[in-house]
C-alpha cells in the first residue's frame, strides 16, 4: 500500500510527465510552423515518450491499489526565438525533471517504500539519457550558430528518430 505522501507525490509526477509531453508537442508545433520537419519529428517522438513516462507511473499507482488523480496540465509556451533556444529550454526542463525524480527517490527512502524506490530507478537512469540527448543537440546547434545549411543537416538527422514503445517498457 502506498502512503498518502507517496501517492500525492506520484500523482504530481504523472502531471509533470504529461506537462513534458505537452511542452514537447508545443515545440513540435513550433518547428512544424518553421518548416523544420526533422526537428518537429524529434519533438513529437519526445512527446510520445513522455506520455509513456506518465503511464508508467499511472500503472504503478494502480498496481499498488492507489487512486490516480489527474490534474490540470499547465499551458506550455508556444514560441521560441530559434531552434537553439527551444533545445536549451528542453534541456533545462529535463534538469528540472531530474530534480523532481531525485526528490521522489528521497521521499521513497524516508518512507521506507522499497517498491516505489525500485520503480523510480528506471527514471533515474532515463533522466541521464534525457539530459544527454537534449544537451547533445544544444551543443551541435551552438557549434553551427546561424549556418542555415548546418541547421538543415541536423533537421535531416532528427527526422530519423522513431518512437519505439518497446524501448519505453524495458
Ligand atoms: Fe523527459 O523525461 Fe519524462 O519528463
Amino acid at each position: 500500500m502506498l502512503s498518502e505522501k507517496i501517492l500525492e507525490a506520484l500523482n504530481e509526477q504523472i502531471n509533470a510527465e504529461f506537462y513534458s509531453a505537452y511542452l514537447y508537442l508545443a515545440m513540435s508545433a513550433y518547428f512544424e510552423a518553421k518548416n523544420l520537419k526533422g526537428f518537429a519529428n524529434w519533438m513529437r517522438v519526445q512527446a510520445q515518450e513522455e506520455t509513456t513516462h506518465a503511464m508508467r507511473i499511472y500503472d504503478y499507482v494502480v498496481e499498488r491499489g492507489g487512486r490516480v488523480k489527474l490534474m490540470v496540465i499547465e499551458q506550455p509556451p508556444a514560441e521560441w526565438s530559434s531552434p537553439l533556444e527551444a533545445f536549451e529550454a528542453a534541456y533545462n526542463h529535463e534538469v528540472k525533471i531530474t530534480g523532481m525524480i531525485n526528490k521522489l527517490v528521497n521521499l521513497a527512502m524516508e518512507e521506507k517504500d522499497h517498491a516505489t524506490y525500485n520503480m523510480l530507478q528506471w527514471f533515474v537512469a532515463e533522466q541521464v539519457e534525457e539530459e544527454a540527448s537534449t544537451d547533445e543537440i544544444v551543443q551541435k546547434l551552438k557549434m553551427l550558430g546561424k549556418d542555415s545549411r548546418g541547421i538543415l543537416m541536423i533537421d535531416r538527422e532528427l527526422a530519423q528518430r522513431v518512437f519505439s514503445p518497446a524501448e519505453e517498457v524495458k
